[in-house]
């Protein structure tokens, strides 16, 4: 127990009992930066504790991409409330999870059409991995064990997911817990071949032969999967060269491999499309999912699966289950009527084609900053962009730490990573908003410069 009576004062609230995630705490609790307390959003704007507005410059965590308190959603999740809070999702279930799931599926490219509800993207990631696991067993390939992740790539923070994932600060603390034989791809970035590229890269395409080489040294009868996010958000907007990700279906498809995508930031619209696959052309094996699926409401997301994936779990009695997995959250009532609400929006109002416009303004915008103090790469696809930043001598990261609280003091919500920021305002943004964005991340370049 620490305070009695919690000061709800948030002047003098004690901040030290929260735990803050992928937070600098003692920063952070020394500054109270009271321009960091959000205390209630709508559209493209959080208001602080102190009621200043903060333009969301990456819709949440990438998950509201429609804005704030859309009053179509809104009302669906009042509604359900009165309905029903909770269904429990293992031999029972609501009809609306059904049908969200024929809703998923029907969005969803080539025959991956049978999804599997969870609240996060991380579960979806761990989900999808032993998904991949099981499909081999049952078809007499249990030495397919191995997963193949990326550098750089991010996969949430499950012990699968920083497995294969790539992000050295997120293993590095917890190696002793990583899932054994996994191997992973080169990351595709390079400054000195790339920067500055609009769209994807026209470098970089050979770097998927690197998985021959790799299924050469293992083997391809020890391997289960490929998981790569088409585009890695996470890592700060790095966008897959130009016939990549088509190599890379190729060599698991000669391989018998399964390629995961994980879109739980490119799927439901980001990339002007349904999904990554459809934005880039490449169908995979099993897709993930999360955020954007139902606008960031209610935790929610997913994994889809070819049916013949899902059709191989279907052997021996019809009575046993046939998928020891599940959450007890998957699929949670109130996630799936923020859902159905969301898939309304996306459809009624042409989402992903207005992300692909606004991604038009945005790209066009961020790339005027070329030439701003200590600027050096700028990339964009779709509704996604980030600019990358000359480090501070010996103090990686700490220059976009100071343009994020110099940009906090204009108004403006941005994510930092490393040194670079990264942008994916609401679908809701003004041509206006997008120019206020840069324009004060302009200022603010030259502010920390
Ligand atoms: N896969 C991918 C591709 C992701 O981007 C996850 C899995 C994990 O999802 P959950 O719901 O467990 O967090 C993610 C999450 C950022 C940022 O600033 C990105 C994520 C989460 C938080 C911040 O880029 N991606
Ligand atoms: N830990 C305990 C003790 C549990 O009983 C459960 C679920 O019943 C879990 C963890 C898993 O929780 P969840 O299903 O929300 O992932």
């Amino acid at each position: 127990m620490t305070d009695v009576a919690p000061s709800t004062d948030v002047g003098e609230m004690n901040l030290d009992p929260y735990w803050m995630p992928f937070t600098h705490n003692r920063y952070f609790k020394a500054k109270r930066p009271l321009d960091r307390l959000l205390v209630s959003a709508k559209g493209a704007y959080y208001t602080t504790s102190e009621g200043q507005r903060l333009f969301d410059g990456l819709s949440g965590l990438w998950c509201c991409g429609l804005g704030h308190g859309d009053p179509r959603i809104v009302e669906a999740v009042k509604r359900q409330l009165d309905i029903g809070e909770y269904f429990p999702a293992f031999q029972v279930a609501n009809p609306e999870t059904f049908r969200l799931a024929n809703r998923i599926a029907n969005l969803a490219p080539g025959t991956l059409n049978r999804v599997f509800f969870t609240s996060s993207g991380s579960e979806s990631v761990d989900t999808a991995l032993k998904i991949a696991l099981g499909y081999h067993r049952l078809r007499g390939e249990a030495s397919r064990t191995r997963f193949i992740g990326r550098e750089r790539g991010y996969h949430g923070v499950g012990m699968g997911g920083i497995s294969v994932g790539g992000m050295v600060a997120n293993r590095k603390m917890f190696s002793a817990a990583m899932i054994a034989g996994v191997d992973h791809l080169p990351h595709t970035h390079n400054l000195g071949e790339m920067a500055f590229s609009k769209g994807m890269p026209t470098w970089g395409t050979h770097l998927a032969l690197e998985l021959e080489r790799i299924v050469s040294l293992h083997d391809a009868s020890t391997i289960a999967a490929v998981i790569i996010e088409p585009m890695q958000g996470s890592a700060g907007v790095i966008i897959p060269p130009e016939g990549y990700l088509e190599r890379i279906r190729a060599i698991c498809d000669k391989h018998g491999i399964l390629l995961i995508f994980d879109e739980v930031i490119t799927g439901f619209g980001r990339m002007g499309a349904n999904f990554g696959a459809q934005a880039f052309g490449v169908t995979p094996d099993l897709i993930t999912f999360a955020k954007g699926v139902n606008n960031g409401t209610v935790p929610l997301g997913g994994v889809i699966a070819r049916q013949d994936i899902y059709d191989t779990f279907m052997q021996g009695p019809d009575y046993a289950v046939e998928l020891f997995h599940g959450y007890t959250y998957s699929g949670h009532a109130l996630a799936v009527a923020a859902a159905h609400a969301t898939l309304d929006i996306l459809a009624s109002d042409d989402i992903p084609q207005r992300f692909a416009v606004l991604g038009n303004k945005l790209g066009d915008a961020v790339h005027s900053l070329r030439g701003e103090p200590n600027v050096i790469d700028v990339r964009n696809y779709a509704g996604a962009a980030a600019f990358e930043m000359a480090p501070l001598p010996g103090k990686p990261g700490l220059r976009a730490i100071q343009l994020f609280e110099d940009a906090l003091k204009r108004g403006l919500l941005v994510r930092f990573t490393g040194d670079t920021i990264a942008l994916a305002p609401p679908v809701i943004s003004t041509d206006a908003e997008i120019d206020q964005l840069i324009e004060g991340l302009r200022a603010s370049i030259r502010a920390v410069a």
